[in-house]
């Protein structure tokens, strides 16, 4: 019988690719999906999947209809995506972030004991719970500190902790993936790649003369979301429940990124990327660079896209929307 899996956050960059994912590994793929009023733009990125996977309205708040989708379903696998992921609107909606994002993930970690124990539950955990520690040998790992910097990182690690208490205590499988920034042509236009991309893409055909950003010295560890969801998928078909980074090793700052990309489009991003306090942020994580040898030790994982060919990807998508 197909193994059936519950994605909260199935709309997202990456609830979209898991989904795919693991309908092609011949799952039985379940999705909460939030309420919007313009349905296509945020269905848009399951429209290749829609008739192959099972929707449902439903927010990880609403605790009622966790509960309900939980016990219809009975899942063998949760993977809680569902959050309020831009770091920098957390500080705008700071209690709405952990109402979703800590509060929602102890909903439906409490939904999976109460309604399906025997299920592998997956968070969503992030890099941005670091905050600005680093290891002696500049990288983040399983054991670095963690003291985050943002509204969004301390509801993410109330999350990591709680998953982590619920394992010991009721001996469930409940699982992190520390998950390090991920991109991909799915990534949502107000995240700093896709903001870059699609914007240099717009200068280079004369439809835009600057590009406004915030902190251009902040560093990232940044991969595909493609490669990331197959991490995820791994870390609940290992033999124990365990916490896991997922990264690439190597960090850019923003900088670089926008020379990198102003460069493939044959332009100096130096005429036109200008620094608007706007887009800062109170408290800045300032670099990131992950340590994943645990993940590619004990679970076999490694990325297929290189940092150029993500780029190159997204900066293909960007160029075949017309303007
Ligand atoms: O910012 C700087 C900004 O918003 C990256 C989420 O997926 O990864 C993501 O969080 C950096 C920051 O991602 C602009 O200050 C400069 O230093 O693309 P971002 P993020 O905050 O790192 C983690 C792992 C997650 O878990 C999150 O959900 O870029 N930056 N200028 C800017 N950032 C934005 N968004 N816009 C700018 O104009």
């Amino acid at each position: 019988m197909a193994k059936k899996a519950l994605i909260t956050g199935i709309t997202g960059q990456d609830g979209s690719y898991l989904a795919e994912h693991l309908l092609s590994l011949g799952y039985e793929v379940y999705g909460l999906i939030r309420r919007n009023s313009i349905t296509e733009n945020q269905q848009s990125r399951l429209d290749s999947i829609a008739p192959l996977i099972h929707t449902e309205y439903g927010d990880v708040s609403d605790v009622s209809t966790i509960d309900r989708v939980m016990m219809r379903v009975r899942p063998d696998e949760v993977y809680n995506l569902a959050a309020q992921s831009h770091v920098r609107i957390s500080f705008d909606v700071p209690q709405y972030t952990a109402q979703t994002n800590a509060l929602g993930a102890l909903n439906v970690l409490e939904s999976t004991r109460a309604h399906s124990p025997g299920a592998h539950f997956y968070q969503a955990s992030s890099s941005e719970m670091f905050g600005n520690s680093v290891d002696p040998d500049g990288k983040q790992r399983e054991t670095t500190r963690m003291v985050p910097v943002s509204p969004y990182g301390c509801a993410k690690l109330f999350a990591f902790n709680i998953v982590r208490n619920y394992r010991r205590s009721y001996n469930l499988f409940a699982s992190n993936g520390i998950l390090f920034n991920h991109e991909s042509p799915r990534r949502a236009s107000n995240f700093v790649t896709s903001k870059i991309i699609k914007n240099a893409v717009l200068i280079s055909r004369g439809k835009l003369d600057k590009l406004e950003l915030g902190n251009l010295d902040s560093q990232r560890d940044w991969g595909h979301s493609k490669d990331y969801v197959r991490a995820m998928h791994l870390i609940l078909q290992h033999t124990e429940p365990d916490d896991f980074v997922i990264s690439t090793g190597q960090t850019h700052s923003i900088r670089e990124f926008c020379e990198i990309v102003f460069q493939k489009l044959g332009l100096d991003y130096r005429k036109y990327v200008v620094q608007n306090p706007k887009y800062m942020r109170p408290e800045e994580l300032r670099f990131l660079c992950g340590d994943c040898s645990k993940a590619k030790a004990t679970l076999h994982w490694t990325p297929t896209y290189t940092f150029d060919s993500m780029i190159d990807e997204m900066i293909r998508q960007w160029s075949d929307k017309p303007t």
